[in-house]
């Protein structure tokens, strides 16, 4: 091969290579030198008769402009009266978004149904801005009244930090926290009180830095209207005993005190092992939670959430809202108004409910892995549901 023709090969393939960066890169310029759109020129533009027009249209097939997108068919009507609650720190900011990205792209894009942030303290505009971005969907900002938020005066301080050091010493995860007290207890008794909440039936917590791992073809708040559910959960698993250690006994009197509140046919073969005696620690996981807020505002969940406030451990131990909302569940429901849902993949670290069904998760387009899902883990209590079904 002489010099000549090396150059001409080497100037070729350079050629090759740039049209298929640029096509690679550059819709427009791809579009203008498709097969097709060359073919068209080559028959001078004619545009007799309906020369198929299928195969040279370039018109995009959807039109992505958030606007008229969600102005289409795909938004579903009616809805139901439901939206997401966030509570959150301005600070969480990028797991938040992460959040609620992934909710949108797996669920709410088709729906729109609004959101919720509730803060402590003022949100900052820029995580306004970096939320609103992501969505139409409406999405209003609340700040938490003091008087909901923090310890209230009749907490004896002495023995909250007692409390508090004993967990400590025992290595027992947020044991020294006030502000994670704070949230639980908002949690149990008072995020559906609040003004911007208090308009809705339903609700889907969201908490930043989780993940939704499939797409979910259906509309859980209209399922569970229709089915007349009440709570619905993807991960169950035991509660630290320390951090709960008379909530047990606690609710036993209460429950003594109003046998009128206990639903017959209840769940409470899912979290007691001995017909009421102990309590197996089995409680659903919280962080994700879609339920009818009509349900803790009713008179059993209101008193019963008194009567334990009143006890002071979620100051004195550190009672959460997840053992406190399934506790409440499990005795004053009938079993059939708690949902497990199978077809929702949800991650919160370092736990992941992938469907067990493969045709669910093929469906799904699921980004988990099924044989690594908690469900049958040896700290998840799904086989404690599973018999009580
Ligand atoms: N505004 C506000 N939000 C809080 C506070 N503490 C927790 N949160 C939010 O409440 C939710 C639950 O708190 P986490 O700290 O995640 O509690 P957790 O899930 O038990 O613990 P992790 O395993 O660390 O995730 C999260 O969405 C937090 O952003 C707080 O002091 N102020
Ligand atoms: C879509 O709806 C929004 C608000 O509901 C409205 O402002 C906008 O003009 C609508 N867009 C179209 C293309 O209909
Ligand atoms: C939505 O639910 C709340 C709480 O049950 C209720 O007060 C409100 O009237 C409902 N709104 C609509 C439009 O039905
Ligand atoms: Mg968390």
């Amino acid at each position: 091969m002489n010099l000549t023709m090396r150059y001409i090969l080497i100037v070729l393939g350079v050629i090759i290579t740039l049209h298929y960066i640029l096509t690679l890169t550059h819709s427009s310029y791809s579009e203008a030198t498709s097969l097709s759109s060359l073919t068209s020129h080559f028959r001078g533009g004619s545009s007799s008769a309906d020369e198929d027009k299928s195969a040279y249209d370039t018109r995009p097939l959807l039109n992505l402009d958030p606007d008229v997108y969600n102005n289409g068919t795909l938004v579903h009507d009616p809805r139901a009266n439901a939206t997401f609650v966030v509570l959150a720190r301005n600070t969480d900011v990028d797991g938040m978004v992460r959040s609620v990205r992934e909710m949108e792209d797996r669920f709410n894009r088709h729906w729109r149904y609004p959101y919720v942030f509730l803060n402590d303290v003022e949100w900052e505009e820029e995580v306004k801005e970096r939320l609103r971005v992501l969505t139409t969907a409406k999405m209003e900002f609340g700040v938490i009244p003091k008087s909901d938020w923090v310890q209230p005066d009749w907490i004896d301080e002495e023995k909250a930090t007692t409390g508090r050091n004993k967990l400590v010493e025992e290595g027992v995860i947020y044991g020294g926290s006030v502000s994670y007290r704070n949230m639980c207890r908002f949690n149990s008794g008072f995020f559906f009180r609040h003004p911007l909440v208090q308009k809705y039936r339903w609700y889907w917590r969201l908490d930043s830095d989780v993940h939704f791992h499939c797409d979910i073809n259906f509309d859980p708040f209209l399922y569970m209207e229709e089915k007349e559910k009440v709570y619905a959960f993807t991960i169950t698993m035991y509660e630290f005993e320390k951090t709960i250690p008379t909530l047990w006994e606690e609710t036993m009197k209460f429950a003594k005190l109003h046998p009128e509140y206990i639903a017959e046919d209840n769940a409470m073969g899912f979290v007691s092992e001995n017909g009421g005696s102990t309590y197996n620690l089995c409680h659903f996981w919280s962080n994700f939670e879609i339920a009818d807020m009509d349900f803790w505002r009713s008179e059993a969940y209101m008193d019963y959430f008194d009567y334990l406030d009143k006890k002071g451990g979620f100051y004195y131990e550190r009672w959460g809202d997840a053992p406190v909302h399934s506790l409440a569940a499990a005795l004053f429901l009938p079993k059939w108004k708690i949902q497990f849902f199978d077809e929702i993949g949800y991650e919160h670290n370092p736990y992941t409910h992938c469907p067990q069904k493969e045709e669910t998760w093929r469906k799904g387009r699921c980004s988990c892995s099924r044989q690594r899902s908690f469900d049958y883990d040896g700290y998840s209590c799904m086989s404690k549901w599973d018999r009580i079904q």
